[in-house]
């Protein structure tokens, strides 16, 4: 009886054109119906879940992406990001909410924030292509919360792009810039997405974090983070992107280190072909 009419429904799309939207939806309607059979989904637990969605969607709006912070929870992004990971190259992890195109580009070494936005870290590092080879003119766009635990968008108080910005490798692939060590993030739960969370008796922090896209002309680009390997959230980051290649050491700087920061941290990224 359920598998006819879940049948019936793939042979209404069987004919799509486009191949990969023709997988793409005989791969999402078995599943959804799947779904259904193995719960016994009854029609109020539909229509809660519509409203679950529905009000997911009124949550957007320019500055604020609650489907995508939906799909970080349950694990979804992370996993695109895993099936998604080239080898021999940096491991991608989520983007997350709060990416903004058009970052201002910076000079190597500039830092994106302010000095109340926390303590001063210098991060440097050299991008280089699957044989080691440096890539040269490689963007980081780079961005991060400040200390109050905020991004820019999240928070007045902030100027735009504060905490972003976009560098650039030199000849030798190497970049370096100067931002703040970041904090345990509690992710927005003032939405539908903080109902599930506390629904699920979970908890809504992120392990401290800065986020990078790495980019250059012939490669792979990698949207990833820099974890600091000091953070509570390490084994429990409420979006599952924490892994391990990305956790750095953020240490006390010392006498041979500029005088303006207080730790540093190396961080080198590796590209793939395209
Ligand atoms: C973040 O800062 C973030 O990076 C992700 C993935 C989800 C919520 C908040
Ligand atoms: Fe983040």
């Amino acid at each position: 009886m359920t598998t006819d009419l879940t049948e019936q429904v793939l042979a209404a799309y069987a004919s799509t054109p486009d191949p990969r939207l023709r997988e793409l939806l005989a791969a999402l309607i078995a599943h959804l119906h799947a779904f259904a059979v193995e719960t016994r989904l009854t029609p109020q637990e539909w229509l809660a879940g519509i409203e679950f969605l529905t009000a997911t969607g009124q949550k957007c709006d320019a500055q604020r992406q609650e489907f995508i912070l939906l799909s970080d929870v349950l694990g979804l992004s992370s996993l695109v990001a895993e099936v998604n990971a080239a080898s021999d190259a940096t491991e991608p992890t989520i983007l997350g909410p709060f990416y903004l195109a058009g970052a201002p580009q910076r000079a190597m070494g500039e830092q994106i924030g302010r000095p109340q936005d926390g303590s001063p870290v210098l991060i440097r590092g050299r991008v280089t292509g699957a044989a080691g080879e440096p890539v040269a003119g490689a963007t980081l766009d780079v961005w991060q919360a400040s200390g109050n635990g905020l991004y820019d968008t999240q928070d007045p108080e902030q100027p735009p792009f504060n905490l972003r910005g976009v560098f650039v490798t030199g000849l030798d692939g190497r970049y370096e810039f100067r931002a703040v060590r970041p904090v345990s993030y509690p992710i927005p739960t003032d939405g539908p997405v903080g109902d599930l969370i506390w629904r699920a008796a979970r908890h809504h922090w992120r392990a401290a974090h800065i986020h990078a896209i790495v980019a250059a002309p012939g490669y792979r680009p990698v949207t990833t983070h820099i974890f600091d390997a000091g953070n509570p959230y390490l084994d429990s980051d409420a979006v599952f992107g924490v892994r391990d290649s990305l956790v750095r050491p953020f240490r006390p700087a010392g006498p041979d280190d500029p005088p303006d920061v207080s730790f540093v941290t190396e961080m080198d990224f590796a590209l793939a072909p395209a």
